[in-house]
């Protein structure tokens, strides 16, 4: 019996110390863009499904006049989405995404930075190392992709040179946030694109900090806990058995 309380303070002491994944921020497009742009549409229409009630942002992308809409890009500089990545404990983006296109192959990425957009000269870009690939008319399925040094490689601008913050610095003042397909993954641009795409849920996620009295409580638990199966050890003929 004593085995049995031991084991279960250990993992009491153990999982009292772990922390779980929180969701930060949903754009579900159930309102609004949620600050999604530019060529970002609420649409209801899923070209997968007869109908849908569930709204969703939609890109026709290369359907505009001229270069407008032609990259598979969005952004958003929302403060829900930027500010201190540090702060905000920021581990992964997720988001749901589908590909139209009849011939071109999406090669999904991230892209954070602490400028507003890639032809600013000595902004600092971070872009996922692996795309997600969505092969031509493929439905909808999740993608999720790291926050962290090891995942993300430093990306070029446009017009001079990019910065030479590290990337934690660069964590401290995320400006703008970058939805793209890339094949190389060289900038935050995006590639020349063609068809109808789909983006729902997508999601900043975190660690949870404990606070540092949640921590102490929990150690303190713990230690009641352990004081009472000691004094249970310690008498276990107490009621005459
Ligand atoms: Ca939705």
């Amino acid at each position: 019996m004593f085995n049995f309380y031991k084991t279960s303070y250990f993992f009491l002491v153990i999982f009292s110390n772990l922390s779980a994944e929180v969701i930060l921020n949903t754009s579900n497009f159930s309102n609004d863009l949620d600050g999604w742009v530019p060529w970002v549409s609420r649409t209801y229409v899923d070209p997968n499904l007869p109908s849908s009630s569930n709204y969703y942002g939609q890109m026709q992308v290369g359907y505009g006049p001229g270069n407008q809409g032609s990259r598979l890009v969005t952004y958003n500089r929302s403060s829900a989405w930027t500010g201190n990545y540090i702060d905000k404990a920021v581990t992964r983006m997720r988001m749901n995404f589908f590909n139209d296109s009849p011939y071109d192959t999406v090669f999904l990425r991230v892209a954070i930075s602490d400028g507003a957009s890639p032809q600013i000269e000595g902004s600092n870009w971070w872009i996922s190392k692996t795309p997600v690939e969505y092969a031509p008319s493929s439905g909808w399925s999740f993608a999720s992709f790291d926050i962290n040094e090891a995942s993300m490689k430093r990306g070029g601008v446009i017009n001079g040179q990019p910065g030479f913050l590290s990337f934690a610095d660069t964590l401290t003042n995320i400006q703008t946030v970058r939805i793209l397909s890339s094949v190389l993954g060289g900038s935050g641009v995006g590639d020349q694109f063609y068809g109808v795409v789909g983006l729902d849920d997508i999601q900043l996620i975190s660690v949870a900090i404990p606070e540092p009295n949640t921590a102490l409580f929990n150690r303190a638990i713990a230690l009641v806990f352990l004081l009472v199966v000691l004094r249970k050890f310690s008498f276990p003929h107490s009621k005459g058995e």
